[in-house]
């Protein structure tokens, strides 16, 4: 009997695609190869889809390496996304016909940003009737866009902070409302593009009556979206918790939350200290026990109302008059072993492998179709 087949699907368009190929790295080398058949699927920066190596070896960050890992162009045969009679996508080996990669029995996408996480490549996969893990598409799409986001949350009454909606309509037509509405939201507020994976072209207001900084801010935010997203800004503790899909289809399962304490000073991560170390995380966090059950309770009710599936991180606020507020949810967080999501998962009794394990069962057990 074969082996159950797991395409891992990683690289990509994105500025994050080395994450993503050290990120394949690390599953790679803990997915149990006797139970799963791995079909390494590279997509080139360029956007070619590529069956590559699958050695963790070659996608492993190396000690002083000059290079990250990347998915190169023409390191391995190029892929075919063509329909099959039935009006399915299918993913085709030309060398060897669509025998081995129309089969695939589950997807990992690995993948960050625009066409990873926004809900395209879900869609995608939707179309080919396979079965992938993680969110699905409407999930995917509303989590990347801070502005439905916000509205999901508020329309089910999760606490997160007050904002105003820029859209490129209101911003040509009725701009003088909007800037009048953002210095509602008091003196500090942060101006973002809604649906940027990275923190690119968000800054912080200090005097949100001052227009001329206000326009300023949504120009800077407009050149990555032309939807922008402006919010109060909330003083407090960051506390994140990581959310797994019930096994039993019941309540999802939340782990111990995580504090990440952000460096004084330190505007920008370098890859080492983003990814690739623990030193700024506390879990659990050193918190009272009650604000935590408000936490887990809440990072579960994010997880359902946004009808995420699979995983997802979710990023509090935590002030000092013990409010909590919702600040992100991740539906791709960091997922190399020192990431927080694994290691939240760690200290709650949940190994890397075991992991890696559960989001494969996770989405083998997922209907394709409507949900
Ligand atoms: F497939 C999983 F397990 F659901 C999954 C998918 C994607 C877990 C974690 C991620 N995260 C990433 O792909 C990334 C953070 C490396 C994007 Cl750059």
């Amino acid at each position: 009997q074969r082996r159950i087949r797991v395409a891992v699907v990683f690289g990509g368009r994105s500025s994050e695609h080395e994450i993503s190929c050290v990120t394949a790295g690390s599953v790679l080398s803990v997915i149990d190869h006797d139970r799963y058949e791995v079909v390494p699927v590279g997509i080139t920066k360029s956007g070619n889809w590529v069956l590559t190596s699958g050695d963790p070896e070659r996608l492993r960050l190396r000690e002083g390496a000059e290079a990250l890992p990347t998915v190169a162009e023409g390191e391995g045969r190029n892929l075919a996304l063509p329909f099959d009679s039935a009006g399915r996508l299918m993913v085709v080996d030309p060398a060897e016909g669509p025998s081995r990669l129309a089969e695939v029995d589950a997807v990992l996408p690995l993948l960050h940003g625009p066409f990873g996480e926004d809900g395209t490549i879900q869609g995608l996969f939707e179309m080919m009737g396979v079965r992938y893990a993680g969110a699905g598409v409407f999930s995917s799409a509303a989590a990347m866009d801070k502005v439905f986001m916000k509205a999901i949350l508020t329309g089910n009454g999760i606490p997160t902070s007050d904002y105003v909606a820029v859209t490129d309509r209101r911003w040509r037509t009725e701009r003088k409302k909007v800037l009048d509405d953002i210095a509602e939201l008091g003196a500090t507020v942060f101006v973002k593009p809604a649906r940027a994976g990275s923190s690119v072209g968000i800054s912080k207001v200090g005097d949100s009556s001052d227009t001329d900084a206000v326009v300023a801010a949504v120009e800077a935010a407009r050149e990555h979206d032309p939807k922008v997203l402006v919010e109060a800004q909330v003083v407090g503790r960051e506390i994140e918790c990581g959310v797994l899909e019930a096994e039993d289809g019941g309540a999802p399962d939340v782990s111990f939350p995580a504090e990440v304490h952000v460096a004084e000073g330190f505007d920008f991560y370098d890859f080492e200290a983003k990814y690739l170390s623990t030193s700024g995380l506390t879990i659990p966090a050193r918190i009272p026990e009650d604000v935590t059950a408000r936490l887990r309770g809440l990072a579960a009710d994010v997880f359902e109302a946004m009808g995420c599936e699979g995983l997802a991180r979710v990023d509090f606020f935590y002030t000092e008059d013990g409010e909590v507020l919702v600040n992100e949810l991740n539906t791709m967080p960091g997922f190399t072993p020192a990431s927080a999501f694994p290691q939240m998962w760690a200290a709650t009794g949940l190994d890397y492998a075991a992991l890696v394990e559960r989001m494969i069962t996770t989405a083998l057990r997922r209907s394709p179709g409507l949900r």
